[in-house]
C-alpha cells in the first residue's frame, strides 16, 4: 500500500468515525436519561398520623411503593440500595429500642433485610436529638431490596408529653450501578394525648355536685363494695361544683379502674379510664355506704327525721326531711356500682 492509499484510507475511517459521533451526539440526552433517571418511589407511614398516650407506645410502618405503581425490575430501575433520615421532637415522643443485644437505638427493619445478601450498615435511633437514621443495600448478585410495594421498617413511638410531633424525611435510593433514585417523603405525624382520665359526676337531687372522691387504682375494678385496704391506689381527686374532675398526667402508669365515692351515694367505677370518660349520675339514699338502697337506708333517714344527724342529710341541704326520704325510697332496690357513663356530647 502506498504513502498516497494510506491517507485516502485513514480520511475514510476519520470520515467514518466523524459520522458516528454526529449520530451519537444526537441521542445523548435520551440515552443519559435511560440510564440515570430510575423510576422515583414513594416513602411514607402507616398509619399517616399515629397516635398514643403518654407513656403508652404506638407502631408506625415505614413503607415504600414505586411511584408509577410499579413492579419495578432491573439492575438500573429496582431499589438496591436506601438511605433514610427522620427526624421528630424527642421532647414529645422517643423510639422504642427494638433491639436489646445491640448498644442503643434501632428500629425494626423489615422481613426484607432479613435475608442473605443484604445489609443494614446503619440502624439508630438518637433520642436525644430527635434523628433516625437508616442505611441498608444488597451486596453480591443478590435480588433487589424491592420491586414493588413494601415494608421497610416498624418504628415504636413512646409518648413522653402531650403535643403532636412532626416526622421530616430526607434520603435517597440507589440502583445497582449507583444511579441514584429519588424519594417522594409523605410526612406524618405522631400526636400524643393524655392518657390521666378526666370526667363528670353527678350528684342526684343535688345543684352543687361537689366532694366525690374519685381514686385511680392500678388493680381491675373490683365487684361489689370495695375497701379502701385492698387496693393500690395510684392517684386521688375529687369533684368540683360542676363534678368535674380531672387528674394531672401520670406519665408510664396504668390504672385498672376509677373509683368514685360520696357518702349517701351509690358508688361508681370505670375500668382501663383514658381521657374523657363522659359523665355519669350517681343515685341517692345509700346512708349506711353498703352499696345498696334498701329498708335500712329508710329505717335510717326516717328515724333522724328532721334531726341533727346529718349522715342522713342525702342531698346535701343541712336538713333530713322529705326530700331525702322521697329520693331514697325512689332509688329502693338500686346497687352499685354503677358503671354506665354517658359520652359527652
Ligand atoms: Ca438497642
Ligand atoms: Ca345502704
Ligand atoms: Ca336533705
Amino acid at each position: 500500500m502506498n504513502k498516497k492509499h494510506k491517507i485516502q484510507r485513514d480520511l475514510t475511517v476519520l470520515a467514518l468515525l466523524t459520522a458516528i459521533l454526529a449520530v451519537l451526539s444526537a441521542y445523548p440526552i435520551s440515552l443519559a436519561m435511560a440510564q440515570v433517571n430510575p423510576p422515583p418511589w414513594d416513602i411514607s407511614l402507616n398509619p399517616q398520623e399515629a397516635e398514643t398516650g403518654v407513656g403508652n407506645v404506638v407502631n408506625q410502618t415505614l413503607e415504600a411503593s414505586p411511584s408509577g405503581g410499579g413492579p419495578v425490575t432491573g439492575e438500573d430501575s429496582a431499589l438496591f440500595g436506601i438511605e433514610l433520615e427522620i427526624t421528630f421532637d424527642p421532647s414529645i415522643v422517643q423510639v422504642v429500642d427494638a433491639d436489646a443485644q445491640e448498644p442503643g437505638v434501632q428500629i425494626t427493619p423489615s422481613s426484607v433485610f432479613n435475608r442473605s445478601g443484604v445489609q443494614v450498615i446503619i440502624n439508630s435511633a438518637d433520642n436525644a436529638s430527635g434523628l433516625i437514621r437508616f442505611v441498608a443495600n444488597v451486596t453480591g448478585q443478590g435480588d433487589p431490596l424491592l420491586t414493588q410495594a413494601g415494608s421497610l421498617a416498624t418504628i415504636g413511638w413512646r409518648g413522653v408529653s402531650e403535643g403532636q410531633a412532626q416526622l421530616q424525611f430526607t434520603g435517597k435510593g440507589s440502583t445497582k450501578n449507583g444511579f441514584p433514585i429519588e424519594l417522594m417523603f409523605t410526612t406524618g405525624t405522631v400526636t400524643v394525648v393524655s392518657n390521666s382520665p378526666s370526667g363528670t359526676v353527678l350528684l342526684q337531687g343535688r345543684t352543687d355536685h361537689s366532694g366525690t372522691v374519685i381514686t385511680l387504682i392500678e388493680e381491675a375494678c373490683p365487684a361489689g363494695v370495695w375497701i379502701n385496704s385492698l387496693v393500690t391506689k395510684i392517684a386521688e381527686t375529687v369533684t368540683d361544683q360542676n363534678g368535674f374532675f380531672e387528674f394531672q398526667p401520670l406519665p408510664g402508669k396504668t390504672f385498672g379502674c376509677l373509683l368514685a365515692f360520696k357518702h349517701a351515694y351509690l358508688t361508681a367505677q370505670h375500668s382501663d379510664p383514658q381521657g374523657n370518660l363522659g359523665t355519669i349520675t350517681l343515685l341517692g339514699g345509700d346512708v349506711n355506704e353498703d352499696d345498696k338502697i334498701n329498708i335500712f337506708d329508710l329505717a335510717y333517714i326516717a328515724s333522724r327525721y328532721k334531726g341533727t344527724d346529718l349522715t342522713a342529710d342525702v342531698n346535701g341541704d343541712g336538713l333530713v326531711d322529705i326530700l331525702d326520704l322521697t329520693m331514697t325510697g325512689g332509688n329502693y332496690g338500686k346497687t352499685g356500682p354503677l358503671t354506665v357513663w354517658q359520652t359527652n356530647p
